[in-house]
């Protein structure tokens, strides 16, 4: 393979810190805009591998390329996700340093592909032996069954993922995979019982309905049309282009089976799914005294038989059936999604739910069960995913996948949480880009000269500092029981944060009408832009509050999934749980421990449309998504001083012919032979710098001239070999 630093690609340069003018965007731009135009997708900065969504697939991930990029340095072929993955993989082998690959960018830019191209490319490179292919059996196919029930269509992604990801793949001292583990975030439950137009529910859902075989439908009680199902259908949107529900549901059983959930155990899930399915078809009306009952006409009609107590009898057949699916005593649950029980000191009372607190009760526990179910999955893929074998010392490579920066139309609890993660992964993000630049240059023994950049960690207190941030004002409105709702946490808000500059309340007057505006909105200045949240409804969500009746129900359901997820120790517990977002809160803390503790890399995605379109690139879309990602930033950071680095030897190896004192044998160490090819090359005394094992260069016009000289040098050698081989014939 030809040892080339490639510097100039075939289009524009491969390595952002080449631009002549790195401080313009426009170039920056025009870089990404050319290259992605002939299909390169990736460039680098540096070290950060920048992608760009192509919306289609490119044949650049076959084993040809898995063989081409293995065991060869960074720079010595173009831009890949490959070739990142390599590079972290030999500095696991060879260092045994723990390594981290951090995937960030928008909803749709291709997050999620480059994850699976990195596990891909360590299942293909890592030894091939019988006990060995099974642990990789098991890290891919863990893939198929997390997006069946994490992943959903979206309006930004026909697969967006709902949840957070951060997988850890093991391997033993000499660079074998001994097995993984998977932590999951909070995942957007909601989305279990609401859907927005042209989104989906779980793909999970439809893709039992189109693949499950008639028995498996009929045990369930389920027909095959998911436009019969509320919870499945609000989005009017059932059917996703390109996608076979059916021929999906084969795969994520047939992954469940590698996963070792066998059949008996895949039963459980589908038949929690079918719950769920049918607890959004109960229809709640308002009854006497404005009690809930429920009011399905055709199921009222059939009354098959009487419970005895205060369970409304007409209910009672509706739930006949779904008794069944969920293996749960009948009167529990019917009297739980009608009435709740409060205990108030030594004081228990019961009373009976209104048809709207009914319709959220029934809602909050298809949510619960959702979710659990899901943390129970993770559970299960991470007790198949362990060493089989006790690994003395393990090191992990992990990669983070998690749900990118959102702004929709209406913005709800949801994508502050996601928005959130966000800001606190780009704040990882400059902390750790520039310490390790930082580093490098102490290591070379270069003085670094202080680059200022915007630090987002005012975003980051804004929402998490303890008692002043948001997240604490919530908490403690969540306290004040009775009292408190979204419109008062909304006014807290506005007095204690509206000096903050990036809070923006709309609580302020009209200037023209000096009305005071009644919306129910406030405003954050993200670093990635603007997004006006509507506070509806963001009590409730961080309260997440399941009533105890049907945590009860629940408990006494025989279903073996349920058994495992809500346990009897729940209901004693005195302590108040933690809120959604103090959770959230605590698990991205931990989340920061981990990744700060690895060598870092980094894959920063970018789509450049949003129509799901081949061969677009929308200049402002993804001017937009450049400035967000802070890459202009991480352009200065890696050319604050030098734009260029290159081990001596690369650096020889390429240009000693440019001086007869080098060429063809440079004598000396790698570093006094650069010294005196750069003497010869006239570099002046501030052009570059001597490291301990590296050049710096500090623009790259420097680095052009020596390589338009080499060019010129190539071509006058090969010019001369030809004329001496025509001189021969
Ligand atoms: P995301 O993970 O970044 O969004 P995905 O990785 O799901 O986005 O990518 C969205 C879609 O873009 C995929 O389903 C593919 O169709 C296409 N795509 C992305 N990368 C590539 C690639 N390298 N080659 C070919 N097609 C690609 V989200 O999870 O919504 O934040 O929450
Ligand atoms: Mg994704």
């Amino acid at each position: 393979m030809e040892q080339d630093l490639h510097v100039r690609d075939r289009v524009g340069v491969q390595d952002f810190v080449l631009l002549e003018n790195h401080t313009s965007e426009t170039e920056f731009i025009e870089n990404l805009q050319k290259r992605s135009k002939e299909e390169l997708i990736y460039t680098y900065i540096g070290s950060v591998l920048v992608s760009v969504n192509p919306y289609k697939n490119l044949p650049i991930y076959g084993s040809d390329y898995v063989e081409k990029y293995r065991n060869v340095n960074f720079y010595e072929l173009p831009p890949h996700v490959f070739a990142l993955t390599d590079t972290a993989l030999r500095s696991l082998r060879g260092e045994l340093v723990n390594q981290c690959i951090l995937i960030s960018g928008e909803s749709g830019a291709g997050k999620t592909e480059a994850s699976k191209k990195v596990l891909q490319f360590i299942a293909a490179t890592t030894r091939k032996k019988a006990s060995l292919e099974t642990v990789k059996d098991k890290l891919l196919q863990s893939n198929p069954v997390l997006e069946a029930f994490g992943n959903a269509k979206t309006n930004r992604n026909d697969n967006s993922s709902r949840f957070g990801k951060y997988m850890d793949v093991e391997f033993d001292f000499t660079g074998d995979p001994t097995g993984g583990h998977i932590i999951n975030y909070l995942l957007e439950k909601s989305r279990v019982v609401f859907q927005a137009k042209g989104e989906r529910n779980f793909h999970i859902f439809y893709q039992l309905l189109a693949g499950a075989d008639d028995a498996l439908l009929e045990k369930l009680s389920l027909k095959r049309d998911p436009n019969q199902y509320v919870y499945l259908k609000q989005g009017e949107s059932s059917k996703v282009s390109g996608v076979d529900d059916a021929e999906s549901f084969k795969i994520v059983r047939d992954a469940l089976r590698v996963m070792e959930i066998g059949d008996e155990e895949q039963e459980a899930l589908f038949l929690l799914l079918s719950v769920i399915i049918h607890l959004g078809n109960i229809e709640f009306a308002s009854g006497e005294g404005d009690r809930a009952r429920i009011n399905n006409p055709v199921l009222v009609s059939t009354i098959a038989k009487e419970v005895k107590g205060e369970v409304d009898v007409e209910i009672v057949f509706l739930f006949d059936k779904f008794f069944k699916l969920l293996q749960c005593p009948e009167d529990k649950l019917v009297k739980a999604l009608l009435n709740k029980t409060i205990e108030a000191r030594d004081d228990v009372v019961v009373s009976p739910m209104g048809r709207d607190e009914a319709v959220k009760a029934r809602d909050a526990l298809s949510k619960s069960v959702y979710e659990r179910m899901f943390t129970w999955l993770v559970q299960r893929l991470n007790r198949s995913l362990q060493s089989a074998v006790e690994v003395k010392k393990k090191i992990v490579l992990g990669i983070l996948d998690i749900y990118g920066f959102e702004i929709f139309q209406s913005n709800s609890f949801e994508q502050l949480c996601i928005n959130y993660c966000n800001e606190k992964l780009q704040q990882l993000f400059i902390e750790l880009t520039l310490k390790s630049e930082q580093d490098e240059y102490r290591r070379e023994g270069i003085a670094w000269e202080p680059v200022t950049y915007f630090d987002n960690k005012i975003i980051c207190d804004l929402i998490e500092e303890k008692h002043k941030g948001i997240i604490s004002i919530m908490d403690e409105e969540c306290l004040v029981p009775g009292e408190a709702n979204d419109k008062t946490f909304l006014n807290k808000m506005d007095k204690l944060l509206s000096d903050h500059p990036h809070y923006l309340s709309h609580a302020k007057g009209d200037n023209k009408t000096k009305k005071t505006i009644e919306r129910e909105e406030f405003r954050l200045l993200h670093y990635a832009g603007e997004v006006t949240y509507n506070v509806k409804g963001f009590l409730e969500k961080n309260n997440d509050l399941l009533y105890r009746d049907l945590k009860d129900a629940m408990i006494s359901s025989s279903n073996p999934i349920t058994k495992d997820v809500f346990t009897s120790s729940e209901l004693n517990s005195k302590k108040r749980p933690d809120t959604a977002a103090s959770q959230f809160k605590t698990s991205l803390a931990r989340l920061v421990e981990i990744l700060i503790s690895k060598e870092p890399s980094y894959i920063r995605c970018i789509k450049p449309n949003d129509v799901k379109k081949p061969g677009l690139f929308e200049t402002g879309i993804v001017t937009h998504q450049v400035k967000y990602l802070g890459l202009m930033e991480n352009l200065r950071v890696r050319r604050a001083g030098f734009a260029y680095r290159r081990p001596y030897e690369g650096f020889l190896n390429r240009y000693k012919s440019l001086c007869p004192e080098t060429w063809p044998h440079p004598k000396g160490d790698p570093k006094s032979a650069v010294q005196t090819l750069v003497n010869h090359l006239k570099y002046g005394e501030n052009d570059y710098c001597m490291g301990l094992t590296k050049i710096f260069i500090r623009l790259p016009k420097t680095l052009f001239e020596t390589e338009d000289a080499f060019q010129k040098r190539k071509n006058v050698l090969a010019s001369m070999i030809q004329a001496k081989y025509k001189g021969i014939l």
